[in-house]
């Protein structure tokens, strides 16, 4: 492993592990803020825990793992050489290639030289009198800088549920977001997946095509859409090329950052035989279509969301040959879209084949991991390899997992116990010159993240233009965001299931909502009158 010594002794650092800026993350919002705070002249240093770059596309290299964005709607827009550069493969594009694609991304720019991997960072600590943040890495090494920005990504702590027994199963076992470097060589043997949701979805799909059997427990079934993936020709490559200014004008006005946007009439003002007709022509459509071209509706009123509900149940049970397996796969306890719509390549005909068994674990909960299996109350299932799907500690995990002090020695931890607090999703008050770089917005996550980094970018640049020494923002201005925040969510459906967007997918964490609900479109427009309103809601001194 580098040490901060070794790596941070270039001929600028006369004084060792002394940064303008220190970078928490080198996945795609950590390389984008390392590139801009460079462009500012500053000397930056990022921290990743990972052996490389890509965070997100670093640590989930399960087999299926890939966009559920157009993969031209993914990268960065940053650089129209870059755009022009790097042929996306695949309308969806997957890990192994976005993998590289980050790569390519941090050699072109030469961002390696300032990013220390296999390095995670245990704590911050704001030092009031040297106006400093002092972050500590888990050998203890530590470094000091005027600004902290986390880019710790918004699914990066995983989540095992504590099973009992897990330590004596004598086979392989992992999280999907910890999957072997090394093929964990799973064709002909017996594979139990824990979970069904975004990730376990692709994955199962992929791997029961070569597992002996696959047994999977399924706690809660979710409404899962056909992604429609397909390869990118040399006309459609070129046609890509030559239309990003019209993809990213798209992107940034719709609701999500997508190419899809919500359908202008109302639910209510289309008959019921032409909205049978659109819901069909969305079915139709790759990626999100379904769910962000749809009627807004869908996303805030229980009548508009059941129809389609209906609709999509309607689909899974044409796919599935068992009644009774079909039954167990079709949601019935949430509205769509209250918990992410996961993205589909032959989901539900996996539960057709001879070497898959699917388990609710509402009807037989399990009990405990044995040494050869798993047991639930009516049955053992020998296994080899054990895969946890369980899911992240969303959003807040990744920071409340490290020990964040601000003023007055005060964590951020204790003060999210009832849930995040924050101004624009940016900053904590009592946590001065301390920027989140998440991007927590209902959003395809680069272009809202892109936007975010910008933000931090300019105003930690008007700072230093104007010869000022921090920023924070007032309690009233985080009480009245965080106000904003919940009551915007409470006018949608997302409140009504228990998701990672309310927090509710981790034992004891608050429910809350982790997600801005608002549209892309008008959280920039915030963002930027804020910073033309001289960082208006900040204190700066
Ligand atoms: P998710 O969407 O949080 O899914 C986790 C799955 O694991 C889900 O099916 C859970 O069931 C299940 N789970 C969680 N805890 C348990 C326990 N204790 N017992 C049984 N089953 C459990 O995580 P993903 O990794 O799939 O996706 C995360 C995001 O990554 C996704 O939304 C995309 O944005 C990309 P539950 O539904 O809670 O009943």
């Amino acid at each position: 492993m580098a040490t901060t010594q070794q790596t941070a002794s270039s001929d600028k650092s006369r004084t060792p592990n002394q940064f303008d800026a220190i970078v928490i993350g080198a996945g795609v919002s950590g390389l984008y803020q390392l590139y801009r705070l460079r462009q500012l002249g500053l000397k930056v240093r990022v921290f990743d825990d990972g052996g490389g770059v890509g965070g997100t596309w670093y640590w989930n290299r399960y087999p299926g793992a890939r966009f559920d964005s157009e993969s031209y709607t993914y990268g960065y827009s940053f650089s129209d050489e870059l755009l022009q550069e790097w042929d996306w493969k695949e309308h969806f594009s997957g890990q192994p290639e976005n993998e590289r694609y980050l790569n390519y991304v941090a050699d072109k720019f030469d961002l390696r030289r300032d990013i220390q991997f296999n390095s995670r960072v245990n704590s911050a600590d704001w030092d009031e009198a040297a106006q400093k943040w002092e972050i500590a890495l888990e050998n203890g090494t530590k470094a000091r800088a005027r600004f902290l920005v986390a880019a710790t990504g918004l699914l990066s702590a995983h989540y095992i549920p504590q099973f009992e027994g897990l330590e004596s199963f004598k086979g392989d076992w992992f999280h999907t977001s910890r999957w072997p470097h090394q093929d964990p060589q799973l064709a002909g043997k017996r594979v139990g997946v824990i979970g069904t949701g975004a990730t376990a979805v692709q994955l199962i799909t992929e791997i029961a095509k070569v597992v002996g059997h696959l047994t999977v427990f399924q706690r809660t079934p979710n409404y899962c859409a056909p992604l429609r993936n397909a390869p990118i020709d040399a006309d459609t490559q070129a046609k890509i090329k030559a239309s990003y200014p019209d993809i990213f004008r798209r992107t940034r006005e719709s609701f999500a950052g997508f190419l899809h946007n919500f359908d202008t009439r109302s639910f209510f003002d289309v008959p019921a035989e032409k909205r049978k007709e659109l819901y069909e022509e969305l079915w139709k459509q790759p990626g999100f279509a379904k769910w962000l071209g749809n009627f807004p509706e869908i996303m805030t009123n229980l009548e508009a969301n059941e129809e389609y509900a209906e609709f999509v149940r309607a689909k899974i049970r044409e796919r599935v040959k068992d009644p009774a397996v079909a039954e167990k796969l079709v949601p019935k306890d949430h509205p769509f879209g209250s918990k992410r719509i996961p993205l589909e390549s032959g989901y539900y005909e996996v539960f057709n084949r001879d070497n898959v068994t699917l388990v609710d674990i509402r009807e037989s909960p399990i009990e405990r991991i044995t040494p050869s299996g798993l047991k639930t109350r009516d049955a053992e299932y020998p296994f080899d390899v054990i895969i946890f799907a369980t899911g992240f500690d969303a959003i807040t995990g990744p920071l409340t997992r490290m020990d964040i002090r601000g003023e007055n020695q005060q964590s951020l931890k204790d003060r999210w116990v009832d849930g995040p607090r924050s101004y624009l999703g940016i900053q904590v008050a009592g946590f001065p010159n301390f920027f989140i770089a998440n991007a927590a917005t209902f959003c395809n996550v680069p272009r809202c993240l892109e936007m975010v980094v910008d933000w931090i970018s300019d105003c930690i640049s008007n700072i230093n233009q104007r010869g000022l020494a921090r920023i924070a923002p007032s309690r009233e201005s985080e009480q009245a965001w965080t106000d904003h925040v919940n009551e915007l969510a409470a006018g949608t459906l997302l409140t009504k299931a228990d998701s990672w967007f309310m927090g509710a997918n981790i034992p004891g964490k608050a429910r809350a909502i982790l997600l801005y609900a608002n549209s892309a479109p008008a959280y920039r427009q915030k963002l930027q009158e804020v910073a033309e309103n001289n960082y208006e809601g900040f204190v700066l001194s």
